[in-house]
């Protein structure tokens, strides 16, 4: 069985152990979630604490991936492109010059310490419904 589509076929839920973050930053393909024009693929993704996510940018137009600080776990780390403190501060930052977010094959990682549900956006294509969510489990 091909294991990607096995992996589609559980509803785009994988479940990922990652070590060695650094090394896999090196690489070209290596990365947890993509980006379409207007979606992270996929956009559920399912780890164990203490790994780290790698997101990258795999279409044409710029994204961010920002943390609904609100939203995610109260003694958890807040993560953004951009390396942002809080969501009000990215979304200031691109209304005002575009800043914070990654162009075409940039990564960005985040490693999660903490369990619980981290849902992010994409803060232009929020509209358009760019919303993402790492589950961490214990
Ligand atoms: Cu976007």
């Amino acid at each position: 069985m091909d294991r990607r589509r096995f992996l589609q076929g559980m509803g785009g839920t994988a479940i990922v152990s990652v070590t060695g973050c650094v090394t896999l930053l090196d690489g070209d393909d290596d990365y947890d979630i993509g980006m379409t024009a207007s979606a992270y693929t996929p956009d559920q993704f399912t780890i164990e604490v203490g790994d780290t996510v790698v997101w990258e940018n795999t279409s044409t137009r710029a994204h961010t991936v920002t943390a609904y600080g609100s939203r995610i776990p109260e003694d958890a780390a807040f993560f953004a492109t951009g390396d942002f403190s809080n969501t009000q501060d990215a979304r200031d930052a691109w209304a005002e010059d575009g800043s914070g977010g990654i162009d075409n094959s940039e990564q960005f990682s985040h490693t999660f310490e903490v369990p619980g549900e981290f849902p992010y956006v994409c803060i232009p294509h929020e509209q358009g419904g760019m919303i993402g969510e790492i589950l961490v489990e214990e």
